[in-house]
């Protein structure tokens, strides 16, 4: 990693231990350009496109359409800062989630629980306008929406999904204990109960079982 900024330091014994020793990770800091919701000195990148997300928009048939003309537009990226999946790390990053619609569904990520159900996520928005929709496994469901300067706290147990409903791009940046693993299984057997569709212009939540 690229480390930036002014700082000095004594690493005699971390520098050694740094690749075997995470409790001796180098301490550094970055930065995120809140004009574009870049993220400097990543080391890891996930970009998902329209075929990733199959079985996750209601409507299979314009999601079939758009594939069969060739294209597989991204629906988003995440740039990731990620240590070892130890106890005691913090992952961080940045999540760019474009703006469009399958059908009348907007742009959405996949959504999931953490396979440390215990763990606790915190996201602060960026750029641009969406949803942070939350569900338990009881089918509790919240949803709240997240602006530049929002910071959301993801409980414990609550699968969480976003989703942009605004016509940039919508970036938050989130940060959560670095052993917590992702379970997207147990939320994709389920589904979340509602759905984000525009009608009229404007942004509804409605129940995905009413479509
Ligand atoms: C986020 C999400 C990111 C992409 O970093 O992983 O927004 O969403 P999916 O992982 O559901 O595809 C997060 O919540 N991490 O724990
Ligand atoms: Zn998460």
């Amino acid at each position: 990693m690229k480390l930036n900024g002014q700082f000095f330091g004594y690493f005699k014994e971390a520098k050694k231990l740094t690749k075997t020793a995470f409790k001796y990770e180098i301490p550094f800091n970055t930065e995120i350009d809140l004009d574009v919701g870049s993220l400097k000195g990543y080391n890891n990148k996930t970009i998902r496109r329209l075929s990733d997300l199959k079985g996750f928009f209601y409507d299979v048939h314009v999601l079939e359409e758009i594939l069969k003309k060739g294209k597989d537009p991204v629906i988003y990226e995440v740039y990731s800062y990620s240590p070892p999946q130890e106890e005691g790390g913090l992952c961080f990053g940045v999540t760019v989630l474009r703006s469009g619609k399958i059908g009348d569904e907007y742009y959405m990520t996949k959504g999931h629980f953490h396979k440390k159900m215990e763990t606790a996520e915190i996201y602060i928005g960026l750029k641009g306008k969406g949803y942070l929709l939350m569900q338990t496994r009881d089918g509790d469901a919240t949803i709240m929406r997240i602006g530049r300067g929002t910071v959301a706290f993801v409980p414990p147990y609550w699968a969480h999904r976003t989703i942009n409903f605004g016509d940039e791009e919508f970036v938050f940046m989130y940060t959560f204990p670095s052993d917590a693993g992702y379970d997207y299984a147990t939320i994709e057997k389920t589904g979340f109960s509602k759905i984000v569709v525009e009608k009229d212009g404007k942004p509804v939540i409605i129940d995905r079982s009413s479509m």
